[in-house]
């Protein structure tokens, strides 16, 4: 059973991470923070987020825009507060000056810079801290830093959309409308949530998609096309001028006439081949180094295959139609992977399910290794 006193530490970091969210889309390469300023009746006195990249973070917001005197009170924010110079000074010194007395937090900051520093300089000032609540919520909320942070790679989600028996598009390569509206705008939400999208030429030549976010409020993702030998019409709707940036990935064999015909405003990562294909891993690298920091998939299942293959995924996202195809020559999500055996599937864990108006959406996480029930 819980006590009053974790309750209403879960309330409000349900809270906090509501308010974080707001800032989806806006922060990256920074963590999604909120904040809230409580008092010894756990009424909230005042919130704040980090509301755009470069701008003030969660705790100084919340301190900014307090109404009444907030010296003697607590904040709980669901990451630790930070004890660096960067673009704002220290929120930890932010906060000892304050007179906060108690600081409740989700988790540790996974940034070299942080990591606990924030933590012990508050504790060093006499504040009482307490650290992991709601810690599991509070990772997936920021499941994109974490990794970048330590593994400086970008977060990468499968989205797939399927019907109940694994075809993404028929043997014709249509795929309009496999699944149903509100699905689609779902994926309208994720596009705005995620920095990137990558697709393939393959999906470029048949389905030519604009990749644009059209949710209200919402902003463009960078585009990013995988087309080893350039073979997608420098005319597609993808490498529209329309303020986004585009990157290209293409082998190193490609001549420089061939990428001219490409506009001017177009990025290109020339990768060395593998087995005549622009090499996955070295791509995503250098995407990285181009400060993308997570990348959503939309594409046929050859480059979901190969990234997968890769073990450069994080996450699978499926919205599964109840529709069933049931021609072995329909498209499938993941293209030539071939495991033989039940022992060598790959597994993965689910962490969400959601029914959506008939459709559903299911989100799993790679990383739980081959398959290994006896
Ligand atoms: C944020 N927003 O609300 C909190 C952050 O470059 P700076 O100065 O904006 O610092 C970014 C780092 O600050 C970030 O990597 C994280 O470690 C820490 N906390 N960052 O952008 C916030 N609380
Ligand atoms: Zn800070």
């Amino acid at each position: 059973m819980l006590n009053k006193e974790q309750k209403e530490y879960n309330r409000l970091m349900r809270r906090c991470i509501k308010l974080a969210k707001k800032g989806e889309g806006r922060v990256s390469p920074n963590p999604l923070v909120g904040a809230v300023i409580f008092d010894d009746d756990y009424r909230i006195i005042s919130e704040g987020f980090h509301e755009y990249y470069g701008g003030n973070h969660a705790e100084r917001n919340a301190v900014l825009k307090a109404k009444e005197e907030i010296r003697g009170k607590s904040i709980i924010v669901n990451l630790e507060p930070c004890s660096h110079y960067g673009k704002t000074p220290p929120c930890a010194d932010l906060l000892i000056e304050s007179g906060i007395k108690r600081v409740i937090t989700g988790m540790v900051d996974p940034n070299p810079k942080v990591c606990t520093k924030g933590i012990s300089r508050l504790k060093d000032a006499g504040i009482e801290v307490r650290v992991g609540i709601l810690e599991e919520e509070c990772k997936e909320l920021n499941k994109i830093f974490i990794k970048n942070q330590k593994e400086k790679k970008p977060y990468i989600a499968i989205k797939t959309g399927m019907t109940l028996d694994g075809k993404i598009a028929s043997r014709l390569g249509k795929s309009k409308w496999i699944t149903n509206e509100t699905s689609r705008k779902e994926v309208q939400k994720l596009r705005n949530k995620y920095d990137a999208i990558i697709t393939g030429s393959g999906t470029v030549l048949a389905d030519n998609p604009s990749l644009t976010c059209r949710m209200r409020g919402g902003r463009n993702p960078v585009r990013i096309i995988y087309d080893t030998n350039l073979r997608s019409s420098s005319q597609s709707k993808v490498f529209n001028e329309d303020g986004t940036r585009v990157i290209v990935i293409c082998s190193n064999n490609v001549s420089k006439r061939r990428r001219s015909l490409y506009g001017s405003h177009i990025e290109f990562i020339e990768c060395p081949e593998v087995l005549g294909h622009a090499d996955i891993k070295y791509a995503l690298d250098a995407v990285y180094e181009k400060g993308i920091r997570s990348i959503l998939t939309e594409c046929g299942g050859e480059l979901n295959r190969a990234i997968i293959q890769s073990g450069c995924a994080d996450e699978l996202i499926q919205f599964i139609a109840p529709k069933i195809l049931g021609d072995k020559e329909a498209k499938s999500f993941i293209e030539g992977y071939n495991r033989k055996e039940i022992s060598e599937c790959n597994n993965l864990k689910i962490v969400s399910t959601k029914i959506l108006n008939g459709d559903i959406m299911i989100c799993g996480k790679f990383g739980m290794g081959l398959n290994n029930d006896k």
